[in-house]
């Protein structure tokens, strides 16, 4: 909003010309969303604990758990707030990706918020029905895949991570697979965020690549120069990104172990959306599989799982999703939580090289 209002400035003072820039306004956009979770996290908490929105830990889980029991949940609300005020303020708003990706949010979010407003507020212990969870999740990506879609600047050609010749057009059926990578990756995120900061972490390092992604899809200078498409406006989703990366840090304070609030469904669910979101407009749908290893790896480790345990009786993890699996082996949550950060940041180290290695 500030470039749209100020940026036409330009011809009577010079310095408004800084606005045009997407580099700064990417940067004001992490420090934006990071001063606003600052501001508001402590008063977040202490409204949720005033009204008792706090998690309830059941039986099931791992014993180190029990004593989180209370812990303030529903801190999405303030990732929300900073990503999106950060997002608005610091974007062109004329940008048709970026409504796409704050439609996205809000909507992913809203499925979140009544996830954890029956659980928490209601004390349905089961929240939203997955069935309906998962419907609403549907109807949502199928909204942003159909904006795209419908766009005639909008090329359905897939881009295969190292090779630069393998270019899929899949047609019409790049609708679903919008869909899958959009509902897998706010599911994944979701399955993902059951330590403290554990999923916040992987979610900025991702987060932070797409904006090196967004931002060269955006240039035709760089995506000349790399092989990779041209997204005539896409760059303008670097600016959504740092404001996800700046919300993260910001929550992340408050989140880091031991918690003092779980960001719940209303947080896992957009981020991860987002996320999905962003890796299907910028063309780089596929990467995020490598960027978002971790997800990936949570939630399949579930699936095995669930699997194994249906077909045979036997678990092939201790507990699913995976990180459950390590605390049961005696690791400590800030060792489980720090080493898969670790993984996260060669993971989007690696995918960042695939952009030259083709
Ligand atoms: C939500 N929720 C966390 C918190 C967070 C199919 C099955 C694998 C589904 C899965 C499931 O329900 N996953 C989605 C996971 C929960 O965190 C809340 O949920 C929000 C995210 N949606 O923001 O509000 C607990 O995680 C811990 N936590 C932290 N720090 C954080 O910053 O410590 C979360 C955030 C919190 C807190 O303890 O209460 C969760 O783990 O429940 N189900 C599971 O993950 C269950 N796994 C399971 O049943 N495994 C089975 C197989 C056959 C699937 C097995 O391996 O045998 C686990 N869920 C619970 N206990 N409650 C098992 C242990």
């Amino acid at each position: 909003m500030l470039y749209n209002l100020l940026y036409p400035l330009h011809t009577v003072y010079s310095f408004f010309n800084v606005f045009r820039y997407i580099t700064f306004r990417t940067i004001y956009a992490i420090v934006t969303a990071l001063v606003i979770s600052f501001l508001i996290g402590p008063w977040v908490t202490r409204l949720l604990k005033r009204h008792q929105i706090g998690e309830e830990i059941g039986g099931d889980g791992p014993e180190s758990h029990k004593h989180k029991s209370g812990t303030p949940t529903m801190g999405g609300v303030m990732i929300l707030i900073a990503v999106l005020v950060s997002t608005v303020l610091w974007a062109d708003m004329t940008n048709s990706y970026i409504w796409l990706v704050i439609f996205s949010t809000i909507g992913f979010g809203l499925i979140g918020f009544w996830d954890d407003y029956l659980k928490c507020v209601v004390k349905k212990k089961k929240g939203l029905l997955p069935r309906y969870k998962f419907g609403f999740q549907i109807i949502v990506a199928l909204i942003v895949a159909l904006g795209l879609y419908q766009s005639e600047a909008y090329s359905t050609i897939l881009s295969v991570p190292l090779f630069k010749d393998l270019t899929p057009d899949i047609g019409i059926f790049y609708i679903p697979f919008a869909i899958l990578v959009i509902v897998g990756a706010s599911n994944a995120v979701n399955l993902t965020d059951g330590l403290d900061g554990l999923a916040v972490g992987p979610v900025m390092m991702t987060a932070m690549a797409y904006l090196i992604v967004a931002y060269a899809t955006g240039r035709t200078d760089f995506s000349e120069y790399l092989l990779i498409p041209y997204i005539e406006g896409a760059g303008e989703l670097a600016v959504f990104c740092g404001a996800i990366i700046g919300a993260g840090l910001g929550f992340l304070w408050f989140n880091a172990y031991p918690a003092d609030i779980f960001m719940g469904d209303v947080g896992s669910l957009p981020l991860g959306g987002a996320l999905g979101t962003v890796a299907v407009i910028s063309k780089h749908e596929l990467l995020l599989v490598l960027v978002g290893g971790i997800f990936v790896i949570e939630a399949l480790s579930v699936i095995f799982q669930v699997i194994s345990f249906k077909s045979r009786g036997k678990r092939v993890f201790l507990m699913a999703p995976i990180h459950h699996h390590f605390e049961l082996k005696g690791w400590q949550e800030p060792k489980i939580v720090v080493r898969f950060w670790i993984l996260s940041i060669i993971l989007a180290l690696l995918s960042l090289s695939t952009l030259k290695l083709r």
